[in-house]
């Protein structure tokens, strides 16, 4: 009897469901619509895809692993695509996501600019996208629903206000910046944040600043040729992790000691940077955390269920000294 019940109330749900589709007239994305005018799409027939800057670093990886095993155990199928660091790839690999008609589109823009005609597509075609990690310049927010991840600006600051104290007794502090990839959220944001701190004391010398597109081969190559241009440095600044570990590799080299003879902050708070942080060759890291899976997993379900999501979601994170990284670093889980 019970079971009838059930039936009979599954029925009358799918009736629903199917009576909301009729009326709403579902577009290609089915889960798009936010008239309420259709019920939800069941979970296990979601597709969503998801084009993915590349594998250029630590924080990109464990990004990429979070992003999967999420979906994975939400049960929501997910269409995996790597850019490798290319604009016109991720473009490709959005309008192939839009051709097969997905119910979702989310990435992570590498550069900030040069969205618009895509995403304006993707609207057409009734498919919602959100952005991870990177934000697009576009002046219109319509073209996509939420932007979840970290304020970039802020980590800069907060590098900023580090080197401040650090270097409070110092009369003058040579720095070189080694710049995350040209053009993209978080290399524009990280030299604007840190530049606004350091900029309030002209003892600050920003002598050197270039790209190493946030690999370690390209923050040891950029720093070995800076290093011999400027070998009395007092700073680097690597907008993450990976440029400050292969920044570390261009120091040894040259027969100098890193996190003494040049002191080294950077941003993410990967394994290996905490590693490194630990051994004292990194002197301070900002946290960025590449775990958004989770949320981007729960933005799906909510604009699914026709409900609404902010439009700007920032992932709450920490800092490192020395001494916190020797402790956190057992139980870090990237
Ligand atoms: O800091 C860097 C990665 O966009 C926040 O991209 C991300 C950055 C991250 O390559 O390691």
């Amino acid at each position: 009897m019970n079971k009838k019940l059930i039936s009979v109330a599954a029925v009358g749900a799918l009736l629903i469901g199917l009576a909301g589709c009729a009326s709403g007239g579902a577009g290609a994305g089915g889960g798009a619509e936010t008239d309420g005018g259709s019920g939800p799409k069941p979970i296990e027939d979601l597709v969503v895809g998801f084009a993915q800057v590349g594998a250029e670093s630590g924080w990109r990886t464990a990004n990429t692993t979070d992003i999967q095993s999420a979906f994975e155990e939400a049960g929501i199928e997910l269409k995996f695509s790597d850019a490798q660091q290319k604009q016109e790839n991720q473009i490709k690999a959005i309008r192939s996501y839009i051709q097969q008609q997905v119910d979702y589109i989310a990435f992570s823009p590498v550069v900030e600019s040069g969205w618009d005609a895509v995403l304006n597509e993707a609207k057409a075609a009734g498919i919602p996208v959100i952005l991870t990690d990177r934000a697009v310049d576009s002046a219109d927010d319509s073209l996509y629903e939420s932007f979840l991840g970290s304020d970039f600006v802020v980590e800069g600051q907060k590098a900023g206000d580090w080197v401040v104290e650090e270097f409070a007794d110092a009369d003058s502090v040579k720095i070189i910046q080694l710049e995350g990839t040209t053009g993209s959220a978080p290399a524009i944001d990280r030299a604007e944040g840190f530049a606004e701190v350091i900029g309030e004391d002209p003892k600050f010398e920003v002598v050197a600043s270039q790209t190493g597109d946030f690999t370690r081969a390209g923050g040891k190559q950029v720093m070995e040729a800076l290093l011999k241009s400027n070998p009395d440095v007092d700073l680097v600044y690597a907008h993450n992790d990976d440029m400050g570990l292969g920044a570390i590799e261009a120091i040894e080299a040259a027969g100098l000691v890193p996190g003494q003879d040049i002191k080294i902050v950077t941003i993410d708070a990967v394994k290996d940077g905490m590693q490194a942080l630990a051994d004292g060759k990194i002197n301070f890291i900002v946290e960025c955390s590449p775990l958004l899976g989770a949320q981007l997993v729960d933005i799906i379900k909510t604009l699914n269920e026709g409900g609404s999501v902010d439009k700007r979601i920032i992932t709450e994170e920490t800092t490192f000294t020395q001494e916190q990284a020797v402790e956190a670093l057992p139980d870090r889980q990237y």
